[in-house]
């Protein structure tokens, strides 16, 4: 068993419940066990921490700001090979590269505002979990 962190990113919340139910049924149907679930707002500290590997990037602060911009829904999963049957559910971090079907093709707007978060690897996993949940 693997354990991997998704997370369902603020504009997606902001719009309302309806997107946040139909994204999880998606995940539903690959099968994962939800080991833990929670809606809030991230602090500015935990983001940059979270997302550390892009801090040199241009994009860096207006991911930070984006992220910060609401609640978010974090969630932890478990199955087999969690994190790519994951990755393969989210499609390509640009929606428009995203594969028919995947949750950013159907929800994603932009290359920043993609709807979902999936953690790349069974190392980011473990490092995501640990910051937002303290696993
Ligand atoms: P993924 O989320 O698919 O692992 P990363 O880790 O390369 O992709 O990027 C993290 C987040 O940073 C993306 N989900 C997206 O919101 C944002 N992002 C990535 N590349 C860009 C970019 N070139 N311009 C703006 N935002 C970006």
């Amino acid at each position: 068993m693997e354990r991997t962190y998704f997370m369902i990113k603020p504009e997606i919340v902001a719009a309302g419940g309806q997107r946040i139910g139909d994204i999880l049924a998606i995940v539903n149907t690959a099968d994962f066990r939800v080991t833990n679930l929670h809606m809030r707002q991230l602090d500015r500290a935990l983001v940059e921490e979270f997302y550390a590997e892009h801090k040199d990037k241009p994009f860096f602060g207006a991911l930070c700001d984006y992220i910060t911009s609401g609640p978010v829904v974090a969630v932890g999963l478990e199955r087999d090979n969690a994190v790519s049957a994951l990755r393969e559910l989210i499609g390509a971090t640009n929606p428009v590269e995203a594969a028919t079907g995947t949750i950013r093709d159907i929800f994603g707007a932009s290359l920043q505002n993609n709807a979902v978060h999936a953690s790349a690897n069974s190392g980011d996993a473990s490092r995501e979990l640990g910051l937002v949940f303290g696993e």
